[in-house]
């Protein structure tokens, strides 16, 4: 039949999207129908300290005003909606099943100190036998765990997902997706799953836990009362997708054989393989590598690096502090500044929390006795090929570690725009790079809803990415071999793992 169309809302750490999809008969064109940025809110808490939210109530709005407008956009109904977005924060609901509190952000400081306390009670071993998911503050495992929140937590009946929470308030329906759960430590990752002993571990009642949802099924239709007010079609569904933003970027990685790897970059660089099976090994959980569930019984076998984070923060503090630079002008000026004055580890935790961004920079290169990058220019550089390197490091790992091998990296999302960072990947990597979609995503979340909605031709995941190659601009990278390339390289990433193993 004719083409499908679709909305998908797409909520990233510093920006959301509305994307109205067209897909059918071998086209899948792509409108954007809104787009706006996604700011934490701080506030300062009843013991004076300062505390990091999301604004929800925001993201729900702005998202309904995206969804009118790609009602509008399309001519023909829409067939569905699916939400994703950045994973394990979430929403408590009350035995009223309203919001408790105002959802916390993953770099809250709630966090700090509670992995080791946590450890003590239960093994890593354990954890990562159970979980295959990398120990990070971050998780959801160890956000339960902090003090702050806990008088929330224990008037809570549910916890919800974010993309979950927003598709509660659109249908009613209290549902975990598969893909999200899986990167809250709280899942079984073979069973997929919850984890009664996990849930245990973070000490809430197992029924605080909604039940599991695959990707690609009906949700509920969204609330009548919703529809009118928002001039949203009566009936409307919404559908699971690949709720978990990295699951739904990696259906769209254009490969077009099994030995590729991927970089998923946004605001945190996810860099790994896809597998049909978790990797658990004592090795695997030594190097922090993560196990994320993926579309179609696939596994997410990657690492989180620290990502864009580090420029973006930075930009942060040059902006307030009434500098104000361009992203364009910055990336240009940084692909003249010489190569390889400073390099640092992207995923010392030192980076993770907001705040002066520049000023820890410097710190690093100080510590390692390197140069500290005197201009907003030189530290982009330095940013940009400590990430090449850490994407270097982080492959060849996951190829040892998974005994695989890969023939080319594919890099989606926000910051294949970045021709510098890709061509730098290129380089560090030793193997072409191939970069495109940006918008990697929206389009895995809506190519699952495209096939809930019937469109038979779309089968797998080889349908879908044969469909990204044949539809979305993609751009190669060839890598640098010469000899004098390869050995500077090699020089830059003996002086990270020197700094690292000194701090
Ligand atoms: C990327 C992402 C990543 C998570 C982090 C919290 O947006 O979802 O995969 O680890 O945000």
């Amino acid at each position: 039949g004719g083409a499908v169309h679709c909305a998908a809302v797409d909520l990233g750490a510093s920006s959301g999207r509305v994307l109205l999809g067209r897909i059918g008969g071998g086209e899948l064109s792509v409108t954007e129908a809104a787009r706006f940025p996604n700011d934490p809110v701080r506030t300062v808490d009843g013991s004076g300290v300062s505390r990091l939210h999301w604004d929800v109530l925001g993201l729900y709005q702005r998202t309904l005003g995206g969804l009118a407008a790609a009602a509008q956009l399309g001519g023909t109904p829409l067939s569905s909606v699916g939400i994703d977005s950045w994973a394990v924060d979430y929403g408590l609901l009350d035995a009223e099943g309203a919001l408790l509190g105002t959802p916390f952000h993953y770099r809250d400081a709630r966090t700090e100190d509670i992995l080791p306390e946590l450890l003590d009670d239960v093994p890593a071993e354990r954890i990562y036998d159970i979980t295959g998911i990398q120990f990070m503050p971050i998780n959801t495992l160890v956000q339960l765990r902090s003090r702050t929140g806990r008088a929330q937590l224990d008037h809570a009946r549910t916890l919800l997902l974010i993309p979950d929470l927003l598709g509660y308030w659109l249908t009613g329906e209290r549902v975990a997706e598969v893909t999200n759960a899986s990167t809250t430590q709280l899942f079984d990752v073979r069973a997929r799953r919850w984890s009664p002993e996990l849930a245990d571990a973070a000490r809430i009642p197992p029924g605080l836990l909604p039940p599991v949802r695959e990707p690609g099924l009906p949700l509920g239709a969204v609330h009548d009362e919703v529809a009118s007010h928002h001039g949203l079609p009566a009936g409307l569904p919404v559908v699971t997708v690949g709720s978990h933003d990295t699951a739904s970027a990696v259906v769209a990685v254009p490969a077009t054989t099994e030995r590729f790897g991927y970089v998923s970059c946004g605001t945190w660089s996810l860099v790994g393989l896809e597998l049909d099976h978790p990797v658990l090994t004592d090795d695997s959980r030594r190097a922090n590598f993560t196990n994320e569930l993926g579309v179609d019984g696939t596994v997410r076998y990657l690492r989180n690096v620290m990502g864009l984070w580090l420029l973006q923060e930075s930009m942060r503090a040059w902006r307030i502090a009434g500098q104000d630079h361009d992203i364009e002008r910055l990336l240009a000026d940084a692909s003249r500044e010489q190569p390889f004055r400073s390099v640092l580890d992207p995923d010392d935790p030192v980076f993770l929390a907001p705040g002066d961004m520049p000023a820890r920079i410097a710190d690093a290169c100080r510590r390692a006795g390197q140069p500290v990058p005197e201009t907003p220019a030189a530290l982009t550089r330095c940013v940009l090929e400590s990430l090449a390197l850490a994407y270097a490091r982080t492959l060849r790992t996951a190829c040892e570690l998974a005994d695989r091998q890969v023939d080319v990296l594919h890099l989606v999302g926000g910051g294949c725009r970045n021709e510098l960072l890709c061509q730098l990947t290129a380089d560090a990597c030793g193997i072409p790079v191939v970069a495109g979609p940006v918008e990697a995503t929206a389009l895995g979340n809506l190519l699952v809803q495209a096939r809930a909605a019937g469109r038979s031709e779309l089968a797998g995941l080889p349908e879908m990415r044969a469909l990204i190659t044949s539809t979305q601009p993609l751009r190669r990278y060839e890598p640098d071999r010469s000899a004098a390339t390869t050995s500077a390289w090699a020089e830059a990433a003996r002086r990270v793992r020197a700094a690292s193993s000194a701090s």
